[in-house]
């Protein structure tokens, strides 16, 4: 089973969307495997967003992120993956089909309220840089067997 990582980022905290936004994933059948709240330091937001150094937003990024706590978690489930990233939507939340999370709860800039890994290794790599091994729950849910069948 795939798993990926997923960051409510500080405006979706801020406007009091955890709730709604986590409901849309368990609803849809993905398994919370690991979850926190978190103010991020600037050292993990650095490393979170290595990729992005040099690029002019850059700076804005790393000050965004470390501007107010963070919901983070690990979502498994059957292409977790995709079908996390398909329910986020476009980067640019103008652009986000109705029925996303940035395309039902954000219209402009770039504050998009959600990060979530974008292929296998970058979620590998992500969830070690947000959870210790020992953060994440292996278990079992009674109704798995209705999804997953
Ligand atoms: P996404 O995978 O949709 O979250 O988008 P990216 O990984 O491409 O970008 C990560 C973050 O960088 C976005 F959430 C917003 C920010 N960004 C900018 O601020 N300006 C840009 O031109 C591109 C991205």
């Amino acid at each position: 089973m795939q798993q990926t990582l997923v960051i409510i980022k500080p405006d979706g905290v801020q406007r009091g969307l955890v709730g709604k936004i986590l409901a849309r994933f368990e609803e849809r059948g993905l398994k919370i495997v690991a979850l926190k709240m978190m103010q991020v330091s600037r050292d993990l937001a650095e490393k979170h967003y290595a990729v992005h150094q040099g690029k002019f937003f850059y700076e804005g990024l790393v000050n965004y992120i470390c501007s107010s706590p963070v919901v983070v978690m690990v979502l498994e489930g059957h292409e977790a993956i995709s079908v996390v990233r398909a329910m986020v939507g476009s980067t640019r939340p103008w652009e986000s089909a109705p029925g996303t999370i940035r395309g039902d709860f954000a219209l402009m800039g770039l504050r998009n309220l959600i990060h979530a890994s974008d292929s296998p290794e970058t979620a590998r790599d992500e969830i070690a840089l947000w959870f210790t091994p020992n953060e994440l729950c292996a278990y079992t849910r009674e109704m798995d067997r209705w999804i997953n069948e």
